[in-house]
């Protein structure tokens, strides 16, 4: 079988966590990933390392189904190679600090020059603006882009969450921009520039807080936050704990043993169509059809009594028990689960989304497979490569002989 992307090469100048999520995915959609790195290679495969010597697992999980060339692009041999590189390759992908591509001197003109096909995409921290020049990390752009001010309880500080937005959610966000420019490219021949900054995919990943700003300035309060109706509402959106981001109220309940679990505990939604069916199931009949409860306007003022109603009733299941009981009444919820309990889920194993993957220097270890499921391009996750491991098969690709080959070893520019 055939992979979408098949055909396109990627000159990966990513590193860290933003660019190789993105980079990663295009690989796993069947694009050939040529990963570029200084002699010494990505930081990451030292960084975090839990076996001494052995690319830790922060690099091995960000760089599945890539080839991996070392390039020293600052001597003048390192430039030449580049540059056959540049005309090789569809789409050059950077996540460097800003400015470095340029003073390299690979800037965008001299880009087209070698070759007018291609796509430079880049992710940055901020967008043009006072902060373009800075550069970011995943929190950075978790506090500038709304998440962290919007993320946390209402009397604690704000709050960064472990989903990394940040970085691979911009990463998401670039894939798709990478995706769309070839797409144009089959019309138009020629390529172009994609950005995806950090602060902005955030904001988008947050768009419902904003909307809740515009809310908030229309009626002064928000309703379906912990806030109402007794707390105080200031002029920017609040920390709106564990309360739904949608039009159906939601919050975290305890279940059976979360007093020695950390992860006893259900995300339950109280949605309005099956209210009947909440009321029959935690036993709270009579609100049915109470006035003071049976519309979901009159609930909005009493969702403390109406969670706690739920929570005496969780507490007396496991999640796991929970979530069976409230789905066959069809009643939204999902179970708290660790990163222990994903790693053992046989349904995610055995769709493809947990992946045992083996490596020469780690042996076995689990990855997160393509959450990207096409029926006609499936994914074989591959191991990261090895620092080097295909600089020879690339450099004889590109026209370079042994010979030449062995004089970039000797002086150290591969
Ligand atoms: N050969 C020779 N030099 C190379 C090279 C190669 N193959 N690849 C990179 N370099 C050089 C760059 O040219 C740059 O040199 P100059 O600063 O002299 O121009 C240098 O290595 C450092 O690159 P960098 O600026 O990207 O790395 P850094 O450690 O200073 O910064 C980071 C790291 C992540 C803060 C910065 O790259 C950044 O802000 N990137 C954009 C935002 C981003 O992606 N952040 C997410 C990171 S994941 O949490």
């Amino acid at each position: 079988m055939g992979r979408a992307l098949d055909g396109v090469r990627i000159l990966d100048f990513t590193h860290v966590q933003s660019g190789p999520t993105c980079t990663q995915l295009l690989a796993w959609l069947g694009a050939d990933v040529i990963k570029v790195e200084k002699p010494g290679g990505d930081i990451t495969r030292q960084q975090l390392r839990d076996i001494p010597g052995v690319d830790s697992l922060y690099f091995t999980m960000l760089n599945h189904n890539k080839r991996s060339i070392t390039l020293d692009t600052k001597s003048v041999d390192g430039k030449q190679v580049l540059e056959r590189l540049v005309q090789y390759c569809d789409v050059l992908v950077e996540n460097f600090a800003p400015g470095a591509l340029d003073r390299m001197g690979f800037s965008w003109n001299r880009i087209q020059a070698l070759n007018p096909r291609m796509i430079v995409a880049s992710v940055k921290g901020f967008g043009p603006g006072p902060y373009e020049e800075c550069k970011a990390y995943e929190n950075i752009a978790q506090c500038a882009g709304g998440a962290a001010s919007t993320t946390g309880f209402d009397d604690g500080p704000p709050l960064v969450t472990g989903a990394q937005i940040g970085d691979s959610g911009t990463g998401l966000h670039l894939a798709l921009g990478i995706v769309a420019a070839l797409y144009q490219r089959t019309a138009t021949g020629h390529g172009q520039r994609v950005l995806a900054a950090m602060q902005d995919s955030v904001l988008n990943l947050c768009r419902v807080k904003l909307r809740d700003q515009q809310r908030l300035g229309h009626q002064g309060v928000l309703r379906e936050y912990p806030q109402y109706p007794h707390g105080r509402f200031g002029s920017a959106v609040p920390r709106s704990a564990n309360a739904s981001g949608g039009g159906q109220p939601g919050t975290i309940v305890k279940c059976k043993g979360w007093e020695t679990d950390p992860n006893a505990y259900l995300y339950f939604i109280a949605q309005a169509p099956v209210w009947q069916q909440i009321c029959q199931v935690i036993g709270r009949e009579a609100w049915i059809s109470d006035p003071a409860f049976c519309t979901p306007e009159a609930r909005l003022a009493r969702l403390d009594e109406v969670f706690a109603a739920v929570e005496a009733w969780t507490i007396t299941q496991t999640k796991y028990e929970a979530m069976a009981i409230l789905n066959e009444h069809d009643i939204p919820c999902g179970p708290i689960l660790s990163m222990q309990e994903l790693a053992n889920d046989a349904a995610l194993r055995a769709n493809g989304t947990i992946v045992e993957v083996e490596h020469p220097q780690r042996g076995t270890y689990l990855s997160v497979g393509n959450p990207i499921k096409l029926s006609a391009s499936v994914t074989q996750v591959r191991r990261s490569p090895l620092l080097g491991e295909h600089t020879e098969e690339i450099l004889t690709e590109i026209g370079y002989t042994s010979a030449a080959i062995g004089a970039l070893r000797s002086t150290k520019v591969i």
